[in-house]
């Protein structure tokens, strides 16, 4: 394993938990409780995450744990404007370390009319981070105009690929369901560690057979947002995610 990502890691796995939703959704995916940042920190102490990945703005005002390790993502963009995805970079690597990051991250929409400058900000963040031993997550979405089956197996490895091109120490990606394809999807990712994405909310059900196939595949683990905090109870939803994560439950074993 790559050493500077251990601290993200139990058992060769990690289960980060994903909160910069608000920036890229808009509140449309908060309800009462979860739109407040202080309740997310509070999820992560007591379900015992791995990580939580949090925007500048909400570590600066909201992280101050001693035992959940930060990842701040660098760069952001709104649904709200009809163009090509750009995720412009907004914190820096210095900055993220004045808040505490233990790791940072960064979107990448691979095929965007404007990959060619998120490419060019993520390597200058890799090279500052890593001089720094600072490890980089890498978010790797196929997402433009010309980017025309964005879930396909070929388009994901491509991602996947870029990921690790790029100099990522992880990548995180979305699963397509193609249980054999996403092999070759992690294989395309080399040494980079493949996180896959939560997506919207799941029976629980589908939820952890989703996770036990891409473990299965060889992710190390998820970077989970909606699945967990949107659920009414996040914790039985967490303990049953860290029997099919740690303790390589089948997902009816873990729901007994
Ligand atoms: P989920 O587990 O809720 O899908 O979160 C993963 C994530 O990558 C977030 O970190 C990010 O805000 C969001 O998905 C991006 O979603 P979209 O695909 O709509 O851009």
């Amino acid at each position: 394993m790559d050493v500077r990502l251990d601290k993200f890691f139990r058992k060769n796995r990690s289960i980060i938990l994903a909160y910069d939703h608000g920036m890229e959704h808009g509140p449309v995916d908060f309800n009462q409780k979860n739109i407040d940042p202080a309740y997310i920190m509070e999820i992560a102490e007591k379900g015992r995450f791995n990580g939580i990945a949090l925007q500048h703005g909400i570590a600066e005002h909201y992280y101050d744990s001693t035992r959940v390790p930060l990842i701040v993502k660098l760069n952001g963009k709104t649904n709200l404007a009809d163009v090509e995805p750009y995720s412009s970079q907004l914190c820096s690597v210095q900055r993220a370390l004045k808040l505490g990051a233990d790791a940072v991250g960064y979107t990448l929409y691979v095929g965007s009319n404007y990959e060619s400058t998120m490419f060019e900000e993520f390597s200058n963040i890799v090279e500052n981070a890593h001089n720094v031993g600072v490890p980089v997550i890498a978010w790797v979405y196929p997402r433009g105009a010309s980017v025309k089956d964005p879930m396909s197996t070929d388009t994901l490895a491509y991602a996947a690929r870029v990921g690790l091109e790029l100099g990522a120490d992880a990548i995180k990606i979305k699963y397509n369901n193609d249980f054999e394809g996403f092999k070759w999807v992690i294989k395309a990712a080399g040494k980079s560690h493949v996180y896959v994405a939560g997506g919207s909310k799941q029976d629980d059900y589908t939820f952890l057979k989703n996770t036990y196939e891409v473990l299965e595949a060889g992710a190390c683990g998820l970077a989970v947002g909606r699945n967990i905090w949107k659920r009414e109870d996040p914790y039985t939803i967490t303990k049953a995610l860290r029997k099919v994560v740690f303790d390589k439950k089948t997902p009816e074993e873990a729901l007994q």
